[in-house]
């Protein structure tokens, strides 16, 4: 079945390119720098960034069709399995002094009836304060902005870590030669990357945008949708700000995951 599948894509991707190549006149040079520019990509590591980019967001649009549970959103070339297990409510590990201001990120997982999950695993993994990601971009502590945690037994889930900002690809490396020649800027919208999984239910992966932020209507990787859109609330009150055991205002956004019964799906 799947050997099928993949045979009859396989072909129509080889047609569609060749007829491509046929329209555009596309010669020698011309497809050499494209295969060179696939080949720079892998020794820069944006081999999953320069598609990524571009066509990850239609996957998982693809994908929501239909879907029951909280949309997903694009995983992003970012991701490690097995980041550091925090206690819930937990810290994000990051370097004594983190650049960036505090955020509180916090909700619920439940199931499509509404009933809290316990123990379900809450992943999240973003950006620092200067944009840049632990283990992709060096001088970075391995697992800094990196955690895992369960969720309590009302499904509650709670982060501390510091807002990241927007994000900006390298404009040196493929991806970046690629945009530029498009004309276009190199900016994601500031975003949380986060899995949620639990041995009973379909693990989904999913990314948190701030409303009112920059890039939010020109994400380079056009992958902002209105449901992933998070309220980020500014606590100034001395009270709350008291309670959290602070010293300044500080940032808290709050974002409820639906998960959807383990079934296995196999595409026609
Ligand atoms: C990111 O952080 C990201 O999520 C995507 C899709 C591309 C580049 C950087
Ligand atoms: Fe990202």
């Amino acid at each position: 079945m799947e050997n099928e599948r993949l045979k009859k894509i396989l072909l129509d991707l080889e047609k569609t390119i060749l007829e491509f190549m046929h329209k555009h006149s596309i010669n020698h040079d011309e497809y050499r720098k494209a295969t060179n520019l696939i080949v720079a990509s892998v020794k820069e590591g944006e081999e999953s960034l320069l598609p990524d980019v571009f066509f990850e967001a239609a996957a998982t649009n693809i994908g929501n069709i239909g879907r029951k549970g909280s949309h997903e959103a694009i995983e992003g070339p970012f991701y490690t399995p097995g980041s550091p297990v925090l206690t819930n409510p937990g810290r994000l590990p990051m370097r004594q002094d983190e650049a960036g201001e505090t955020l509180f990120f916090n909700g619920r997982v439940a199931n499509m009836d509404g009933i809290p999950i316990e123990g379900a695993i809450v992943d999240l993994w973003h950006a620092d304060a200067q944009g840049l990601y632990s283990q992709i971009h060096p001088g970075i502590p391995e697992w800094n902005l990196r955690g895992r945690l369960l969720t309590n037994d009302q499904g509650e889930y709670e982060f501390r870590t510091i807002l990241p900002p927007p994000y900006e690809i390298p404009k040196f490396g493929s991806t970046g030669k690629v945009l530029a020649a498009l004309g276009r800027h190199v900016y994601r919208p500031a975003h949380l990357h986060v899995k949620v999984s639990h041995a009973d239910y379909g693990e989904m992966t999913s990314q948190l945008y701030f409303q009112g932020g920059e890039y939010l209507d020109s994400d380079v990787a056009n992958a902002v949708r209105d449901d992933l859109m998070v309220k980020l609330e500014r606590r100034v009150e001395p009270s709350d700000i008291k309670k959290r055991r602070l010293e300044a205002p500080y940032f808290e956004a709050c974002y409820d995951f639906v998960l959807t019964p383990k079934i296995s799906f196999q595409p026609e």
